[in-house]
């Protein structure tokens, strides 16, 4: 950490100095070169080139960004109740942070991966894991909008999740903690040898994208760290680091970090897949919520799964391997044409490559070093493409640019190295401004990486925001033999992976609006005639319409304590980007910001007689604050009579 802070401070001095006009003159401190400015301005109107998604850690959610500028252009509520758009506190969509745990309105996100065909990033859906209650969302690039969310069963911590194979045939999830299978009430210290690590493959239904998990693979109680697909020539293969493989149940810091090697286990989930596809695996009881919004209805339901098929590796021979791999590695990244397979140690001097050739060599050959569980293990040399001697210390994370060149982050020694892969020659290197984690290039997922950036997401940013500074990225120019440093700007939550693309394949896709027309939500009011007030016992449902600049109706009567008020609004807009909001005073969960052509519900439990207001939440148009209404409440034994009215009195 010392070493850290003085980079830091050295930086910042650097900087203070550039801003006093005389930086430009010394070459080898200066952070910025004057051009630096004007290779990320975008002008007003002007759109980004590209579009990055990062993750939000412990918000929960996911930020979009626009590069080269940084600016921030919307954060989409996953795992996490959301204010802005009344995500997670709507009836439409409470069901979609339903999970067998109960409702789980937080949770931990880290790896946003893109939608493939052949090995390229499509723009169609990112994914996006949750490790605490393990889950595996998607969200609809056409819509920005989380349309789906999947519990993981068996797993703990679902942290080497959530990465893709090139055509979407699975996305990802594997297990950070071994657990008993099933959950069940035992010592701890009985950990080694009885608690399992599940390999989760979600199948991904290829038109609409519907998850479903085919398979887990019950592998032994090592923690399994990140993954990545095999593509290319390894297509059909994904790879997993380990740390952990002493089993340890407590101190880690110091009992995982024993064994001189540790693993990246190798998974041909083709050769799994066929065995399950006939008939191969064992069904066994499981419960995990599987949650779904439908954009037609407008609306998520939440079903309660009650099993999984799981495959011990034992029974399909041939299917996996150990590569050891040194000291607990953190990062496994495969390179684009598939050839190798990267371990970035953390308590490691060197960077690890395996090859994907040798690799199936030594399968072929049976060049064993003994196995873990019935796994066979590798021969460390067999299997070893070449190692980056000395490149930093701490590495962590592996991207590439496509071009041969592969781009490591440094956590303790705050860099990114840029080196050569085949040579292993380290030929660029460039100072972070604080404790870098994940870094991403556009498309560095995939078969074909789309060059020109790069960007390190760091730990801590410079602005003074009280006790707690807000994260950063730093944005890099890679198309040259030197990276250049061009950008620093703020980040949500703690970004850990992003994933970023070319911003006209998305920006193409982008729906505008919803129609009216193809509205189906139960209680959707499509026009002024349709709306009405309705009584069932102590429920009252309001069928209600938004348009500028009133809602329709504006006054409601014949409410009573203890009635639970359902608010259905249509927005009955259908321009682009006319939403409306929607809020009554005194109730709990407020807020719905409702789309051109959508309908939202939010439930209210009145406390309180009077009449009381409600108004449209979104500056709408110039009348916006005259758009508003009362509902009138009255006391729990009163006569008041349900009436609503829209420009005349409630007599
Ligand atoms: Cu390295 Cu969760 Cu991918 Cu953080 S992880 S940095
Ligand atoms: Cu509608 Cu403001």
């Amino acid at each position: 950490m010392k070493n850290n802070l003085k980079i830091f401070a050295a930086l910042f001095v650097v900087a203070l100095l550039n801003s006093c006009g005389n930086g430009s003159s010394s070459k080898s401190g200066s952070a910025l070169s004057s051009s630096a400015a004007e290779k990320v301005y975008v002008a007003p109107g002007e759109h980004d080139s590209h579009y990055a998604f990062l993750s939000g850690g412990y918000s929960g959610n996911l930020t979009v960004y626009g590069l080269p500028s940084g600016r921030m252009f919307k954060e989409i509520p996953v795992f996490s109740q959301f204010p802005t758009s009344g995500y997670g506190y709507s009836e439409e969509t409470k069901p979609m942070l339903n999970t067998s745990h109960g409702f789980i309105p937080w949770g931990d996100s880290h790896h946003p991966d893109i939608s493939q065909t052949n090995g390229e990033i499509d723009g169609r859906f990112i994914f996006i894991n949750e490790n605490n209650t393990p889950r595996i969302a998607k969200i609809d690039l056409k819509t920005f909008e989380t349309t789906e969310i999947i519990e993981v069963p068996n797993s703990a911590g679902n942290h080497s999740s959530s990465f893709v194979t090139e055509n979407t045939e699975y996305v990802v999830a594997g297990t950070r903690f071994s657990v008993p299978i099933p959950q069940r009430d035992m010592p701890i210290k009985d950990y080694k040898g009885n608690f399992k690590g599940a390999l989760s493959f979600i199948s991904v239904e290829p038109e609409h994208g519907h998850m479903d998990i085919k398979f887990q693979v019950l592998m032994p109680g090592f923690n399994y760290d990140l993954s990545h697909p095999g593509r290319g020539k390894s297509h059909g293969w994904f790879f997993f680091t380990t740390y952990n493989t002493e089993e340890a149940s407590t101190l880690l810091e110091v009992n995982a970090s024993q064994n001189d090697k540790d693993f990246i286990a190798a998974i041909n989930w083709k050769k799994i897949e066929e065995y399950v596809n006939n008939g191969g695996g064992t069904m066994m009881p499981a419960n995990y919520a599987h949650n779904v919004y439908d954009e037609a209805t407008h609306t998520a339901t939440s079903t309660m799964k009650k099993e999984v098929r799981v495959v011990n590796p034992s029974e399909v021979p041939g299917a996996v391997y150990l590569l050891p791999t040194p000291k607990s590695p953190h990062g496994c990244d495969v390179d684009p044409t598939g050839e190798y397979i990267v371990g970035n140690g953390k308590l490691s001097a060197n960077l690890t490559v395996h090859s994907f050739t040798k690799m199936l060599d030594a399968i072929e050959n049976k060049k064993f070093d003994g196995d873990a569980y019935g796994i066979p293990i590798l021969k460390f040399e067999d299997v070893l493409a070449g190692s980056v001697e000395q490149p930093g210390l701490g590495p962590l994370h592996t991207e590439f640019d496509g071009k041969g060149n592969a781009y490591t982050t440094f956590f303790i020694s705050s860099e990114v190295v840029k080196w050569k892969l085949g040579t292993w020659e380290v030929l660029d290197r460039k100072p972070t401004y604080y404790s870098v984690g994940h870094l991403t290039i556009p498309g560095g997922n995939s078969g074909k990486p789309q060059g020109k950036y790069m960007f390190a997401m760091n730990k801590i940013t410079n602005l003074p925001t009280g006790p707690e500074m807000e994260h950063s990225a730093q944005l890099y120019d890679i198309s040259g033999d030197k990276m250049e440093l061009l950008l620093d700007f703020p980040t949500h939550g703690e970004p850990h992976y992003a994933a970023a693309m070319r911003a006209d394949i998305i920006k193409e896709r982008s729906q505008k609006i919803y129609n009216l027309e193809d509205n189906k939500h139960a209680y959707a009011a499509k026009s002024d005639d349709d709306t009405k007030v309705v009584r069932k016992g102590n429920e009252v449902h309001i069928y209600m319409t938004t348009i500028r600049s009133h809602f329709s109706p504006d006054n409601i009567e014949g409410i009573k304590v203890g009635d639970k008020v359902y608010f259905h609004v249509t927005n009955l807009e259908q321009d682009f980007d006319v939403p409306h909001g929607f809020a009554v005073l005194g109730q709990n969960t407020s807020e719905l910001l409702i789309m051109p052509g959508q309908t939202k519900s939010s439930v209210w439990e009145p406390k309180q007689v009077g009449v009381w207001p409600f108004y449209c939440t979104d500056f709408c148009s110039a009348l916006h604050q005259e758009m508003q209404g009362y509902i009138r409440v009255s006391a729990k034994n009163s006569n008041t009579k349900l009436a609503w009215s829209l420009g005349e009195d409630i007599e």
